[in-house]
């Protein structure tokens, strides 16, 4: 299981917080949403880094944009585990 941290963009109120809820839930894999609204944070917890851009599509697509704070893809590619049996590089 992975923890994203996604900057979401554009949620104002109660109901936005629902909106994104409902768009990030919709997402195969994810198990825990976490909204904060003051500061436009969003914690996702589950089977989600193969599924991050369709979270990221779902969210658009429902007018918030959203920046990936967690770094999946770019840990993954830019090779910077130097050692450890669990390198995510693998
Ligand atoms: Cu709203």
């Amino acid at each position: 299981m992975e923890t994203i941290n996604l900057t979401v963009s554009g949620m104002t109120c109660g109901a936005c917080i629902k909106h994104v809820e409902k768009a990030i839930n919709s997402i195969t894999g994810v198990q825990k949403v976490e909204v904060d609204l003051a500061s436009g944070t969003v914690k996702v917890e589950g089977n989600v880094s193969q599924h991050v851009k369709e979270m990221i599509a779902a969210l658009e697509e429902d007018g918030y944009p959203v920046q990936v704070t967690t770094d999946v893809f770019s840990k993954a590619k830019s090779g910077s585990c130097k050692s450890g049996s669990s390198c995510c590089c693998n």
